[in-house]
């Protein structure tokens, strides 16, 4: 009873809602008897890549390792979750050449700055714009948005649309793709 493993790699700014939708996919997939993963960069950037910091080398060595730790859940079985900032699409592009065609689902949280800053749940937006934290994406540092990623997910005005009913956007295309 083997089931199929893909990647389903969530990128965008910091406060975007990366890790509450990944979570959110990750219930639904229990709920479903599928086996997954969440890597998220903040926490995997607390062990296996703790040596890293912030500039594009080592944002760079940051997404080739969850790269290929997410391959090897993939190969495994596993809907892995990444869930990280990924600012650089020639970063993403070398995580989806390590899996077979269609394995790499790139997922975009279009959400506008304005919202994440507005958000600032962890405050790191008013420290970069105090110039207390340096190089922080999307104040001065880049963020290149996905040009044909598989699965956008909309931020629209108010109270938006939910992180379950964005994750449940992910779930139909993993049926309608034959993961679920
Ligand atoms: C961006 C930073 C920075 C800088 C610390 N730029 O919202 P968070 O706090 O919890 O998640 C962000 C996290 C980014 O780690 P990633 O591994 O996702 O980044 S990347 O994919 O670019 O390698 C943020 C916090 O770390 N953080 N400094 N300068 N985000």
């Amino acid at each position: 009873l083997k089931q199929k493993g893909c990647v389903i790699w969530i990128t965008g700014l910091s406060g975007s809602g990366k890790s509450t939708v990944a979570c959110a996919l990750s219930q639904f997939l229990h709920q479903r008897g599928k086996m997954c993963y969440i890597l998220d960069g903040d926490n995997v950037r607390h062990g296996l890549n703790r040596d890293l910091g912030f500039k594009a080398e080592d944002r760079a060595e940051n997404i080739r390792r969850i790269g290929e730790v997410a391959k090897l859940f993939a190969d495994a079985g596993v809907i892995c979750i990444a869930s990280l900032i990924s600012p650089y699409r020639r970063d993403r592009d070398a995580c989806r050449a390590l899996l077979p065609e269609g394995d790499f689902i790139e997922v975009f949280m279009d959400v506008p700055l304005q919202v994440c800053e507005a958000r600032d749940s962890k405050g790191l937006y008013k420290l970069a714009r105090a110039g207390k934290i340096k190089g922080f994406t999307g104040i001065d540092d880049p963020y290149e948005q996905p040009l044909n990623c598989e699965i956008v997910l909309e931020h629209k005005g108010g109270d938006g649309a939910s992180p379950c009913v964005m994750a449940e956007k992910v779930v139909s295309y993993l049926e309608e793709k034959g993961y679920l």
